[in-house]
């Protein structure tokens, strides 16, 4: 792995655009589900260069041991993948149920996995395979009804003079990326845009040094040639059509606009012979359904190795997930996102019209109880039983007026990892906005819920919920939250940092809050578990007690009193100040 992360700090996202049959989003949503397959030559080395094991993902070997170009081409000579079979693989996402394919044509080590007139570094010219897997794959897509799209790394090329971050070969001060992009990037755009049929998108990745002049003309150059091919919010200067967190990376609560979390099964995307860190099955379902419920797609990647096979405990987790969703689809394609701004500790919810799926990743109590959906419940059932009705009651709280649904899930079987009941309402669902207390008392109150304080402030929200360009102590966040048991709480401060970039600590926060003043440096006190908890650690410092006398709104504020410069290494990303996930309020 590149000692940080480059991805995609620099990209934003549109807000959703509404669906339509001229809409172009309206399969990718539909989709929900792909498979990422990232194969190139690094699959050769697979993580060991010259006997030493290299750490980090496997397809950056050639950028971490800064391989010479004349070196790192001698691989090509030696590929020759016997066992690539492109049916099978369709198949396998066919299996997995996964409606489109994203296949690196072109990675950062510059060598295209197809025949490219463009560069004779090339999978056909370059190999004794002589053969173009991006042919077969787009055939096999065709035959097995998968849409096909294409990984494109427009901005890293190591290989090519001009491409940008190989500085051991070619010295930055004559690279030229003008010269880049007109002799390889637009030609070879142009190559997999005409020769493979309807593309359904280019994943544009890692826009690092990228202009937005230019990243704007390959815009236009895609659609140019295929209007309705999307192209990946990697491209960068907020100019894709949807957008990507980073890797692995899944947002807290729900985040504005159309997103797709790319993921891995281990750590690594290309092939590692060392690398058996994989996720459990259970997981990555609960990961899907919790893409779908924060309205983003989930691609989940395979590196076949040199040979072009698929690693096994890839294939069988796959299946696995594809076995669920032939049973629990409903719940997820096509699905709109849950109606709440915030997560639940039981599990996610998604919507279809007036279907709310719960997605109950353990099992339910007996007496469930949700709070703040206004809309009133005609039936609820489990999915796979829709005959077998649980009994529904609703009501206010009576000191708050807050809706409240009660589940009496006493005949509920609860299977593992995800277990969904649909309710059937009357009509769409509408929600009290803000966040709610918890039954068992807990207030999460996400950064994405609150209110960014002076109007006129510097800090602001990412569309992902986290803070952005905190360096100013006037500034500060406020929330207005539902409690309806009062009494008293142990208060947290939740912050978060990409596993490979420093944490942005040592800050002195203030909360306000019922006429309290709670005052601490930032500090790791704990970390809390959860499920991407290895790429985007979320760290608690505890602030102290807070008393909250009775039921009702409380508001909450968040200031940072002393800030930290940053620290002095020049960052690949813009913004070093802290990221605060939010504020957490458990009882006492
Ligand atoms: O640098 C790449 C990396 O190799 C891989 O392709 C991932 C997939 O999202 N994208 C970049 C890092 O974010």
């Amino acid at each position: 792995m590149p000692r940080r992360d480059p991805s995609t700090l620099r990209q934003t996202t549109r807000l959703p655009r509404p669906g339509s049959a001229r809409d172009p989003l309206r399969w990718w949503r539909e989709a929900r589900f792909g498979l990422f397959i990232h194969w190139g030559l690094y699959a050769l080395p697979a993580g060991v260069w010259r006997g030493e094991r290299v750490p980090g993902i496997g397809e950056w070997l050639m950028f971490s041991k800064k391989v010479p170009v004349a070196d790192y081409a001698q691989l090509a000579t030696r590929f020759h993948p016997r066992h690539f079979d492109a049916a099978a693989i369709v198949r396998l996402a066919r299996e997995a149920g996964q409606r489109y394919l994203v296949i690196t044509a072109k990675h950062h080590e510059g060598f295209a996995m197809y025949h490219s007139a463009a560069s004779p570094y090339n999978v056909v010219d370059a190999t004794p395979w002589h053969h173009d897997p991006l042919a077969d794959l787009a055939r096999e897509c065709r035959r097995q009804g998968v849409t096909l799209c294409f990984y494109y790394s427009q901005d890293l090329d190591w290989h090519h003079p001009d491409g940008a971050w190989n500085t051991w070969d070619f010295a930055a001060a004559k690279k030229d990326t003008g010269r880049y992009l007109r002799t390889k990037v637009y030609p070879q755009l142009r190559e997999l845009l005409t020769r493979y049929g309807p593309v359904g998108l280019i994943w544009f990745d890692t826009p690092l040094t990228i202009t937005r002049a230019h990243a704007a003309a390959i815009r236009r150059f895609v659609k140019r040639l295929q209007p309705r091919c999307l192209v990946s919010g990697r491209i960068g200067h907020g100019l894709g059509d949807y957008g990507i967190p980073r890797d692995n990376q899944i947002p807290p609560g729900r985040p504005t606009g159309d997103w797709e979390v790319c993921a891995t099964l281990n750590h690594t995307w290309g092939f590692k012979r060392h690398d058996h860190a994989w996720k459990p099955a259970g997981r990555l379902i609960q990961t899907l359904v919790e893409s779908a419920s924060k309205n983003s797609n989930y691609l989940l990647n395979i590196g076949p190795d040199a040979e072009g096979r698929v690693p096994g405990p890839s294939a069988t987790r796959l299946r696995a997930i594809g076995r669920w969703l032939r049973a629990n689809g409903a719940s997820v394609y096509g699905t709109a996102p849950s109606p709440f701004a915030h997560d639940f500790p039981w599990g996610r919810m998604t919507t279809r019209g007036r279907v709310l799926y719960l997605h109950f990743f353990s099992r339910p109590p007996r007496h469930f109880e949700l709070r703040g959906l206004r809309t009133r419940v005609r039936t609820a059932a489990p999915l796979l039983a829709p005959g077998k009705k649980i009994p529904v009651a609703q009501g206010l709280d009576p000191a708050t007026g807050t809706p409240v649904l009660r589940l009496d899930c006493a005949t509920l079987r609860f299977t593992a990892p995800v277990t969904v009941v649909a309710l059937h309402l009357a009509a769409a669902p509408a929600v009290v906005p803000g966040p709610i207390q918890e039954p068992d008392r807990t207030l999460t109150l996400l950064s994405g819920e609150a209110r960014v304080r002076p109007t006129r402030a510097k800090l602001g929200l990412s569309p992902l919920g986290l803070t952005l360009r905190w360096t100013r102590p006037a500034d500060w966040l406020e929330w207005r939250a539902t409690v309806l048991a009062p009494g008293d709480f142990t208060v947290e401060v939740i912050t978060t940092h990409q596993h490979l970039e420093p944490w942005s600590g040592g800050h002195t926060a203030r909360i306000e809050a019922a006429g309290q003043t709670l005052r601490h440096v930032l500090t790791r006190d704990a970390e809390i578990p959860y499920a991407q908890a290895a790429y985007f650690p979320r760290l608690a410092t505890r602030m102290g007690r807070l008393h909250v006398a009775a039921a009702g709104e409380l508001t909450l504020r968040l200031h940072l009193d002393k800030i930290l410069p940053p620290p002095k290494e020049r960052p690949l990303w813009d913004d070093l100040s802290p990221l605060i996930v939010g504020v957490r309020l458990l009882p006492a």
